[in-house]
């Protein structure tokens, strides 16, 4: 038997979630799809929001044994089911509160084949390198990440119906898509010498204007903002040799 000084620390107990909890951070544009659902289907009081910090952060060990994957957001449910990634938590939540607040469901095949494209160019090509706007990168890496995020913007430019990304009702593309253009509009012209994000997209400028006149967008673009206010703040830009970066002409950086 194990001396009591060589005997490990009891593990500590599971922690039990009394109502669906989010993982999340404001600045976060994956987690900001699940807020903006959360939000506009008026469900705050059902669901809860935490900061991985509560459990130490995405990479201790209490919330990797929730997620793996070490990122957020992440949904814990009260029986113990853990949903990490955005697409699967939006679908959920818009799933299961299909009766409260506003409904993200398209009434035909063709529109919600529209939006499920939308919001599979944003999963698969643009969030995997919007790191570029803000994170320590090679440069030629980060260039080319750029020129591919200017190239998905148009698409997507041509992409949106209006006034929502698949026409009059507002659907799941939108919770995914305005998130990461409030990382665009607010880095691009600042850090990267863009004029104007959509002077030149001006379909996507108009789908801007929408959500940002709705009550739940401008909750959550600024709660996006705040937080990159904050890192413009602490002179991450400069820290990280970006602005450096970006002085070097060699390369193109603004579209
Ligand atoms: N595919 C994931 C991406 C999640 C993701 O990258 N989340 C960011 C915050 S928006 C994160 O956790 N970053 C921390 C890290 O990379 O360590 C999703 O859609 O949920």
């Amino acid at each position: 038997m194990a001396s009591i000084a060589t005997q490990a620390a009891p593990a500590a107990a599971p922690r039990q979630f009394d109502k669906p909890t989010l993982f999340d951070v404001p600045i976060s544009n994956n987690g900001a799809r699940c807020r903006f659902i959360i939000y506009k289907k008026n469900i705050e009081r059902q669901i809860a929001i935490e900061s991985p910090m509560t459990l130490g952060g995405l990479k201790s060990e209490a919330y990797l044994a929730l997620n793996p994957l070490g990122l957020m957001p992440l949904l814990v449910l009260p029986d113990g089911t853990c949903l990490p990634e955005s697409e699967v938590i939006a679908s959920y939540l818009a799933d299961k509160y299909k009766d409260e607040g506003a409904s993200f469901d398209l009434p035909t095949p063709e529109l919600r084949a529209h939006d499920k494209l939308v919001q599979r160019i944003h999963d698969q090509y643009i969030a995997p390198i919007q790191g570029a706007m803000y994170k320590d990168m090679e440069i030629a890496q980060r260039a080319k990440a750029i020129e591919r995020i200017a190239f998905q913007l148009d698409l997507l430019n041509n992409l949106v119906k209006g006034p929502y990304v698949s026409g009059d009702q507002m659907g799941l593309a939108d919770a995914a898509l305005f998130p990461t253009l409030t990382f665009v509009r607010f880095i691009l012209p600042q850090f990267f010498g863009w004029k104007d994000v959509f002077e030149q997209r001006q379909q996507l400028g108009q789908y801007w204007a929408t959500i940002e006149s709705e009550p739940a967008g401008a909750k959550v673009i600024n709660e996006i903002e705040g937080g990159l206010q904050k890192w413009k703040d602490a002179g991450r830009w400069q820290e990280r040799g970006i602005l450096e970066q970006v002085a070097q002409k060699d390369y193109k950086w603004s579209y």
